[in-house]
């Protein structure tokens, strides 16, 4: 009986140490983070930026919209066999940074209203973290 219980308390501590690892905390640090519109396409716009997490534990970007125009669509972006495609998700990995860039992961908005200029800012927002403000400086296509 007193094995069993041994065994039991040795398991159930496991069981929280492993829950620990994969649940830790992310900590999401946002920079050089930039929006280009579009030189073809009226309000569409693309957006670059390095999303560092120094946290113990991974974390989602789900979305992201642009505070100056909330009727903006923001759609997640990546590449696959050399075509654009939608995603619904980018996986932040902890101790990781994800960059989103030309030509791979990144950030697409739709129907701004008008032409944007100087900085705005975007919300991304995070499964874990919750939403991030942060400002996107704009730049033109290069
Ligand atoms: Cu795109």
């Amino acid at each position: 009986m007193i094995k069993k219980n041994i065994v039991l308390s040795l398991s159930l501590v496991m069981l929280i140490l492993s829950s620990c690892s994969i649940g830790g905390r992310p900590e999401i640090v946002v920079s050089n983070v930039t929006i280009i519109p579009s030189g073809m396409m009226k309000g569409v716009a693309s957006s670059f930026m390095q999303i560092i997490n120094n946290g113990s534990g991974s974390d989602r970007l789900t979305g992201c919209t642009i505070k100056e125009y909330p009727s903006a669509r923001g759609e997640l972006h990546d590449f696959k066999d050399g075509r654009m495609t939608k995603v619904e998700e980018v996986i932040i990995p902890a101790h990781e940074t994800t960059e989103l860039m030309r030509g791979s992961l990144h950030i697409m908005f739709f129907e701004i209203p008008e032409k944007i200029k100087g900085t705005v800012t975007l919300i991304l927002n995070f499964e874990k973290s919750g939403p991030i403000e942060v400002r996107a400086e704009t730049a033109l296509r290069k």
